[in-house]
């Protein structure tokens, strides 16, 4: 049994895309709770959840926070494609491996940029650093994305949304960078690069769905 669905989000940031995209690729109505990003309290999502970070989807009255669980929630209440997890031993091993990779090795590189501009210090070399470091990652994705429009096959899985929102931070557009001090310095600092056809095509495939 799921009840309505409201998610407690932080606009513009990785996790909170991340399940953004999946509530609208599930085509699942939802309402939204924005917080803000200098509300350093937090005091409501604390209240609602019991945690500080966003996102938080609220089912009912249930809390489920961190974006891989609520994605695996969606799974639950709404079992239908796309599935992000997978529905046999070898596909949810072959999603989460993905899956450790995106939320380790690539969200280690993503942070540098937007940490930065958090502490009001910019350090070339470190910027330098960051965009090596995400060439190499998208690399990857180029290759897999050689003869698919997604990681791991004809449809999005978690793999795709847990990457696509930082490799996203790369691509900003000026009237995106407008939205805030962070997204400006992103747009300045950290970029794609040439020869990512591939990943360009499917970054904006997916963020079609941002809205
Ligand atoms: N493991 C969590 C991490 C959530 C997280 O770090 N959320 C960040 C935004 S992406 C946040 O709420 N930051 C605000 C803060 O730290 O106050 C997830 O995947 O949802």
């Amino acid at each position: 049994m799921s009840g309505p669905l409201r998610l407690i989000e932080l606009r513009p940031s990785p996790n909170n895309i991340k399940v953004r995209l999946g509530l609208r690729l599930k085509g699942c109505e939802f309402e939204t709770i924005p917080v803000a990003l200098d509300d350093a309290e937090r005091a409501e999502v604390l209240r609602l959840s019991g945690q500080p970070l966003t996102p938080v989807l609220l089912d009912g009255d249930l809390p489920v926070w961190d974006s891989a669980a609520i994605l695996r929630h969606l799974d639950t209440i709404a079992p239908h494609e796309p599935i992000f997890f997978g529905r046999t031993r070898e596909r949810i091993h072959e999603v989460e491996r993905w899956e450790r990779w995106a939320r380790g090795v690539v969200y280690d590189t993503f942070t540098i940029v937007p940490g930065m501009a958090f502490r009001g210090a910019f350090d070339p070399a470190e910027v330098e650093r960051a965009n090596a470091e995400m060439r190499r990652h998208t690399a990857r994705i180029e290759e897999a994305l050689a003869d698919r429009d997604y990681l791991l096959g004809d449809a999005p899985t978690a793999a795709d949304l847990t990457l696509v929102p930082m490799v996203f931070s790369t691509m900003l557009t000026e009237e995106q960078a407008a939205a805030s001090r962070i997204a400006a310095f992103l747009r300045q600092h950290f970029h794609l690069g040439e020869e990512r056809d591939r990943t360009r095509a499917w970054v904006e495939r997916l963020m079609a769905h941002w809205h």
